[in-house]
Order: C-alpha cells, then structure tokens, then sequence
C-alpha cells in the first residue's frame, strides 16, 4: 500500500461514508458463524434474507508497521434469539492498545483478557480504551444504528480465531429493563 500526505478527512453521518473513502467492509449475519449462542436462530436469521448486522468504512490509511489508521464501524440495531446484534470481535495478535469514539447512537464495548471480563458504555463522546491484550467487540444495545471511530496501530491485525477459541467471557442480551449479561460458561 502507498503512503498517504498528511489530510483531513471528513465523515458524512448522513451517507456513512469517508472522504476521501478507503476500503468498507459489510458484514453480514453469514459472516458471524459460530459467535451467537443460539446457532439455529443464527442459521434461521441467513435462511430470512442475511441481514446486514455492521459495516466497516475504513479511512485511506494503510494497516501498516507505524501508521495509525482509523476506521468508522455502523451497527444495526437487532438481536438474534436476545442476543443483541455485534461486531465478530479480535484480539491483535502483538498486544497492541486501540481506541474508539462514540459518535452515535448506543452502544457498548465488551473486552476481555482470557480471564476478566470489561464493560463500557458507549455514548456520543465516549472514548474506550483498549489496553494491550483485550480482546474486543463491540453491541448495539440502542434501537438506532450505533457508530464509533476506531483508532489503531496499522500494524495491529485482527485475531478472530482467539475469540472462537476463548470466547468473550459474557454474552450481552436484550433484557426486559435493559442489557444483561450472562457468562460464556452458561452456553
Ligand atoms: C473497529 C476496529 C476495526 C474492526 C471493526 C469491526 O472499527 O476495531 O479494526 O475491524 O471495528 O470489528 P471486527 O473486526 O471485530 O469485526
Ligand atoms: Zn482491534
């Protein structure tokens, strides 16, 4: 990939675009195989029309050794058999810190070590760190698409055979009066 000038770049909420745009990703429920809990209401949401659940619009940065990209990522309100709609989730596999900004909308940042698990809520606004060695994802647990910025170490990369293996220590559902978290060991 080709070095980018230094710039500004602009994110249109309206359009959910940047510009100037680089890659986007859009990640269908098909995409999410083996994360939700209940895999015949997973299987049965591909079979009614696969749903987009988020989309990834990433900025001209290059994941790159020392560059810091950023990325915008939109999740659509949902749940699957309660457990609301949400990023695949990764660890970095060289343990390396990331934020996000809240920009709209309600969401929640679920971060786990392999042995602690971390919540926080994700307003307009709000920045969430990442330290080294947390795994995360990211829930919608408002009724509006939820979008936040993410910014990352280029060459941080994107372990999602970690989560398979490990899990993300709490599942987050849609309770009656809110989120509820119910532990993976439940499964
Ligand atoms: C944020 C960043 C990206 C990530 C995206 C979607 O924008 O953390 O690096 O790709 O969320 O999350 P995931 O890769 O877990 O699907
Ligand atoms: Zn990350």
């Amino acid at each position: 990939s080709l070095p980018v000038p230094p710039m500004s770049i602009r994110f249109d909420p309206a359009g959910g675009t940047l510009q100037p745009e680089g890659p986007t990703l859009t990640r269908r429920m098909s995409d999410l195989e083996g994360l939700f809990r209940d895999h015949a209401a997973w299987e049965q949401a591909v079979a009614d029309g696969d749903p987009v659940v988020y989309s990834v619009v990433s900025s001209r940065v290059p994941e790159v050794e020392r560059e810091l990209p950023q990325s915008i990522t939109t999740i659509q309100p949902g749940s699957t058999a309660g457990e609301l709609w949400m990023t695949k989730g990764h660890q970095h596999p060289n343990h390396q810190g990331e934020i996000y900004l809240g920009i709209s909308g309600h969401g929640g940042l679920l971060m786990f070590n392999g042995t602690e698990t971390e919540w926080v809520d994700m307003t307009p606004g709000t920045i969430g760190y990442m330290p080294p060695g947390w795994a995360h994802r990211s829930i919608n647990v408002g009724d509006e698409p939820y979008s936040f910025l993410a910014v990352y170490p280029g060459g941080a990369g994107h372990d999602y055979g970690w989560v398979l293996e490990h899990g993300m220590g709490r599942r987050v559902l849609a309770g009656e009066t809110g989120v509820e978290f119910v532990d993976y060991s439940a499964d």
